[in-house]
């Protein structure tokens, strides 16, 4: 029988879109009224939860906890913040120029621009700290892995704007993919087995293929979605003349790369048994989803 994703995709959203609503609850009661606001507007806007579905995921496939209460749901939620944060400020004027967000307005357009930048600043701060009230002495190395990879994920996000205009080679935007979303898909993993082993367990390739085929993935979507199924403008890359991977070598080669990056993440899944269903299930998602 094919593993429900949806539904479990549904439970990981409905978990953590909980613990979210309470950290919001809380930052608004000691936070000006309108960032209080926009950072529980940010925060609990839909979106997948993909992220802190592959760290729960993981996590449960190497027999670590799992569960409400445990660090990894912490780094869970950590990386959501960060997630959140990147989106916001990506969507800001200065950047990508959004209005539409998970099928909403953006957070500078629901309040206003100085307010958008500001719950960006604070999310970030938001998730170190939350991290790091987890009393566990795998905080501190999962705080590390989080700050490079967000670091790593500004470089990307550095390289786009720089490539504004010019052709780039195929290494160049791969390189670029690897930092813009790679990066906190691989944190995504790897934070999954540090939570569970104390160590990444030699699954940060499984995370770079994930992280490369859902970027590809997104793509393809941006390419041939319709933005009331993805809550988000479509065909913008390709106005904008963005270097993608589809735009360089075709829809169909990109596509055969995605599910090859997908399939070679599944291979390095499989002596994990059982205990890594989820995780697997999450590497196929990650290429058939439709949002
Ligand atoms: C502003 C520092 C800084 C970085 C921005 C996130 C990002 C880097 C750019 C966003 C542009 C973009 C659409 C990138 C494609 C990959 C991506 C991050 C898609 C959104 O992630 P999903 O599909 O979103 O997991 P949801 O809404 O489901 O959480």
């Amino acid at each position: 029988m094919p593993f429900p994703i949806e539904d479990h995709l549904r439970r990981v959203s409905k978990r953590v879109d909980g613990h979210l609503r309470e950290l919001a609850a809380e930052w608004r009661r000691s936070s000006p009224a309108r960032l209080g606001d926009a950072l529980e507007y940010a925060l609990l806007g839909g979106g997948k939860r993909l992220r802190p579905a592959l760290v729960l995921a993981t996590c449960e496939a190497l027999s670590g906890d799992a569960g409400d209460d445990g660090l990894a749901m912490r780094f869970a939620l950590a990386l959501e913040m960060i997630h959140t944060y990147s989106l916001v400020h990506d969507d800001l004027p200065c950047m990508d120029d959004d209005d539409l967000r998970r099928g909403r307005a953006t957070v500078h357009k629901a309040f206003d621009e100085p307010t958008a930048l500001l719950v960006g600043d604070g999310l970030q701060s938001l998730a170190f700290r939350h991290l790091l009230a987890a009393g566990d002495a795998r905080a501190a190395p999962l705080a590390s892995l989080l700050a490079e990879n967000a670091w790593r994920m500004v470089q990307g996000q550095a390289l786009d704007m720089d490539a504004q205009g010019r052709a780039l080679t195929e290494s160049e935007v791969l390189e670029l993919m690897a930092g813009k979303t790679g990066a906190l898909i691989t944190s995504a993993v790897v934070g999954g087995a540090i939570a569970a082993s104390g160590s990444p367990s030699g699954l940060e390739p499984v995370g770079r293929r994930l992280g490369l085929a859902f970027q590809i993935a997104d793509d393809l979507l941006d390419l041939t979605g319709d933005a009331a199924t993805l809550g988000k403008r479509v065909g913008k890359d390709q106005a904008a003349g963005k270097a993608t991977l589809p735009a360089l070598v075709g829809v169909d080669e990109a596509r055969r790369r995605a599910d090859a990056a997908c399939e070679e993440a599944l291979a390095a899944l499989a002596p994990l048994g059982a205990p890594a269903e989820a995780l697997r299930a999450l590497a196929r998602f990650v290429v058939t989803r439709r949002k």
